[in-house]
């Protein structure tokens, strides 16, 4: 063997060493050199061809020559793995001083906080929740509640009518009727939920949120009817408002009135106004001493009890008290908005 060969493996294994950027190509220098076929290896193995006077010292070079590479390996693969981990550290360092990410927490809907904001209220005056189905027959939605054949809230321009006859609920009063029907009086219940109407444009859409209030006693006078409107309304807007009862008109009541509270942006001190256009006043509610008609269809004798009834949109009682003003953010499921915070 001559000593040119093993000079020359040793310089080329340096080389290759030095040129080696990490572990999974210092493990190839080692198969080159040390592995089965390696150069080494096969030099080692070579050893047996060589005459007898000169194998000897052969022998002691090329195991000197192993140790060596086998140092040299060892020391490579350690400072390899040393810079490895300083670069993972720097790369997955955390800088504890940097602000935290914002939580992004679902909230429920506006809506939905304003239907439980009212009925805690309402149920702090001792009212109960009853709910009932979206979908309606006609006695329950118009008939009980004294809704003639020629009422234009009959028209096939307002309500959803499905081919058997069923429609879409109008309002949340046919669950009034149904409570009637099942618990009799006296009674004091609140009816929240969904309601369909044949409209869409900016300021309505076809599915809308109500409550819907109703007292049976004996003797209930108006007054208790106007007293509970803003206690209710003081206490969802967390202020003492000014109120104004308008006369009005609905086939279930009688009296009827409308309910306008002062606006809730600007208390009438602006003409410009965008909520309440100037005029000082926002229409919030309809109500009435219920009339003996719809009494009479919920089985309790008119003669005996007597009551009131409300009706309040919830989402425009939302986008007041929330500050919304275009509706359709109510209904669009824009997430951002949903998590912009109520
Ligand atoms: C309103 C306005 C006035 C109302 C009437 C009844 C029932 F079922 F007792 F007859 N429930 N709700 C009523 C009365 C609703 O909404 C604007």
């Amino acid at each position: 063997m001559p000593s040119l060969n093993i000079a020359e493996v040793r310089e080329n294994f340096k080389n290759s060493l030095a040129s080696a950027k990490n572990i999974q190509e210092l493990e190839e220098v080692r198969i080159k050199y040390s592995g089965k076929k390696g150069e080494l290896t096969l030099l080692l193995r070579s050893l047996g061809n060589l005459p007898k006077d000169e194998r000897k010292e052969a022998g002691i070079k090329l195991n000197e020559l192993r140790d060596e590479f086998e140092k040299d390996i060892e020391l490579t693969s350690k400072k390899l793995r040393d810079s490895e981990n300083e670069q993972l550290e720097i790369n997955e360092r955390i800088d504890v001083t940097l602000p935290a990410k914002n939580n992004l927490n679902g909230t429920f809907h506006p809506v939905v906080q304003t239907m439980h904001e009212i009925a805690n209220i309402m149920q702090g005056l001792g009212y109960s929740v009853a709910t009932g189905p979206e979908l309606e027959e006609d006695f329950y939605n118009f008939e009980a509640l004294n809704i003639p054949k020629w009422h234009p809230a009959r028209d096939m321009q307002d309500t959803f009518y499905l081919p058997d006859g069923k429609l879409l609920r109008t309002h949340t009063s046919p669950v009034q009727v149904h409570a009637m029907l099942e618990f009799g009086a006296p009674l004091r219940i609140i009816c929240p939920g969904k309601v369909y109407r044949r409209d869409n444009d900016t300021t309505h859409s076809p599915m809308f949120n109500q409550m819907e209030g109703l007292l049976i006693d004996k003797d209930v006078p108006f007054s208790v009817l106007k007293g509970t409107m803003s206690e209710m309304l003081n206490a969802f807007f967390g202020r003492k408002l000014n109120y104004r009862f308008r006369a009005s008109y609905f086939p279930f009541t009688e009296p009827s009135m409308e309910l306008d509270i002062e606006c809730v942006k600007c208390s009438g001190h602006d003409e410009n106004c965008r909520v309440c256009h100037g005029t000082g006043w926002l229409e919030v509610a309809g109500m009435g001493m219920v009339h003996p008609n719809v009494i009479r269809a919920g089985k309790i004798d008119p003669e005996i009890y007597n009551g009131f009834a409300f009706g309040i949109g919830l989402d425009r009682m939302a986008m007041l008290k929330y500050g919304i003003n275009d509706l359709r953010l109510l209904f669009d499921g824009d997430v951002s908005f949903l998590l912009s915070g109520f």
